[in-house]
């Protein structure tokens, strides 16, 4: 029983020590407080009752005692659940912080990917996810221009975000259960619903993608793509064989350069690269989606409030354009009785306060960047060259799945 009694004061000694030195915020130090002010207690009844039963060798004394045991482990185990949930914050900076004192946000986008990401001549970058990037700049900051973007591979982009060499990835990074637990990032969103499929030469008679059977096929490393295709062909049993690439500029090399007779990616980007042809009526996509790709910017797991930065500057791109506010008409509604529009553009609550920004956050978002549908047409629809019809990623009134939850 002595060991017992030694071994939880042990144990909440140690925790006391670890709370000294941790990163809890004021609520979880005082659960913390709370929960190690109960098991102080409570070992000193088990204190107590050891005495008494050694005493009087009684059963109901050493049933108490073994309640009271188990009392402590399990505040015990509350204790280290409460510690190791506690966010990080208050002893290293912030997200929001560190980038208002440098001044600008670091955003991971891709290598080149147009329409998403990609420099364009005058070596400026451009694109949905660099708008997006663009957006947060405007929310966080106030200066949509005050962005520095860091281009990532694949095999790159997740330990960039890890290692806080970025602040956020957006980058065509398609969300998954995976990603979103074992990686230690959060998304926060989707920003182009997606999906998988394969690009053959037109001249190669294929139009299924079931007839790839004994296929040679060019994917890119470290994607979902890589994961879907084999997944994609072993429960059908064909046979094909991956040639796989570390970049984007090989896989597209190696299928014009036939070394393998498909290529397979997002179909956004197998869009992209058709145009990249020389003639791109030399080349079909399939109709077959082998997946859904939902795409979205991910964050750190380690700081709430950025997080929801992220997320509601994305909810209020799509809630813009819900409900007709633009870039040129937001000035206009700042006149609006609407209560959806007057909270949109943080005129009436709940305004900043909750994300750590000023109150014309959002109004930023949309004067500077625009709303969901002015960004999407700009960069990969019909007043790009990319030409995509918005499909389902209309918003929900015009038959796409665009929905963001209530900014109230
Ligand atoms: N959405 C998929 C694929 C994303 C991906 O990286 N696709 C390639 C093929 S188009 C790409 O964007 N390459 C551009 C680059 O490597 O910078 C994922 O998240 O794994």
């Amino acid at each position: 029983m002595k060991q017992t009694i030694q071994f939880s004061i042990a144990i909440s000694t140690l925790v006391f020590v670890l709370s000294g030195c941790d990163n809890s915020n004021v609520q979880d130090k005082e659960l913390i407080k709370s929960l190690e002010a109960k098991i102080q207690s409570l070992e000193q009844q088990l204190e107590q009752s050891a005495q008494a039963t050694e005493l009087t060798s009684t059963d109901s004394g050493a049933a108490n005692q073994k309640a009271l045991e188990d009392k402590v482990a399990s505040l015990e185990k509350q204790l280290a659940s409460a510690k190791t949930s506690a966010p990080a914050s208050k002893n290293h900076p912030s997200t929001l912080e560190s980038a208002k004192k440098l001044g600008y946000i670091k955003c991971g986008v891709s290598t080149g990917l147009v329409g998403f990401s990609s420099p364009n001549a005058k070596g400026e970058w451009e694109g949905l996810d660099v708008e997006f990037c663009q957006a947060v700049a405007a929310a966080a900051i106030g200066d949509k221009t005050k962005v520095k973007y860091i281009p990532l591979t694949t095999k790159e982009r997740f330990t960039a975000l890890q290692s806080g060499e970025v602040d956020l990835l957006v980058r065509n990074t398609t969300w998954t259960l995976h990603r979103d637990t074992a990686l230690g990032v959060n998304f926060a969103g989707i920003n182009y619903y997606d999906g998988q499929g394969f690009m053959v030469k037109a001249d190669a008679g294929i139009k299924s993608a079931t007839e790839l059977d004994g296929a040679t096929v060019c994917v890119q490393s470290g994607t979902t793509t890589e994961l879907n295709l084999a997944d994609y062909f072993r429960f059908r049993e064909i046979k094909y064989t991956p040639i796989v690439f570390d970049t984007e500029e090989e896989t597209v090399e190696g299928f014009k350069t036939g070394s393998c007779k498909a290529m397979t990616t997002d179909q956004s980007a197998l869009y992209v690269h058709r145009l990249s042809m020389e003639n791109p009526d030399s080349v079909l996509v399939l109709p077959e989606l082998i997946s859904k790709e939902p795409l979205g910017p991910a964050v750190r797991q380690d700081d709430n409030q950025w997080f929801n930065i992220v997320r509601w500057t994305l909810n209020t791109m799509i809630h813009a354009e819900d409900l007709g506010v633009s870039s040129i008409s937001v000035d206009d509604m700042k006149k609006s009785n609407d209560p959806n529009i007057r909270r949109l553009i943080g005129l009436d609550g709940p305004k900043g306060k909750g994300l750590g920004l000023n109150d014309d956050w959002s109004y930023q978002v949309i004067k500077q960047v625009g709303n969901y549908s002015e960004s999407f047409e700009r960069t990969v629809g019909m007043s790009s060259p990319l030409k995509v019809e918005r499909g389902v990623n209309a918003t929900w009134r015009d038959g796409g799945i665009m929905y963001a939850p209530p900014l109230r």
